[in-house]
């Protein structure tokens, strides 16, 4: 890294370390209210689930309190649980997501 051709005065190499973007998981929370068939739309919209993977995850959800609907950069995962509870309070319903470091 940081070469410098001899003559040209041109450097050529470069560095090719990385960052690797932290990871967030996009966590929901399981409440009384938001009907089963409408939580499954969400994680088919949001998350681009198909129908079983998305009523797998329903099923965890309501049945042990938090389920992770998936695991992206900070701004995405802010995104799909900001994108998820706007959508649900649309609808009248209490869906709530939050994030947390991978
Ligand atoms: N517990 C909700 C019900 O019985 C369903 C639900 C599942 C809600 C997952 C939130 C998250 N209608």
């Amino acid at each position: 890294a940081g070469g410098e051709d001899v003559g040209t005065g041109v450097a050529t190499r470069t560095r090719t370390r990385t960052k690797k973007p932290s990871l967030y998981k996009v966590l929901m929370l399981n409440d009384d209210y938001t009907p089963m068939e409408f939580v499954v739309l969400c994680l088919q919209r949001f998350f681009r689930m198909n129908i079983e993977d998305a009523t797998r995850v329903m099923l965890h959800v309501h049945q042990k309190g938090v389920g992770v609907c998936g695991v992206f950069s900070h701004e995405v995962a802010e995104t799909k649980a900001t994108q998820v509870v706007d959508f649900a309070r649309q609808h009248q319903h209490p869906l709530q997501c939050t994030i947390e470091k991978a």
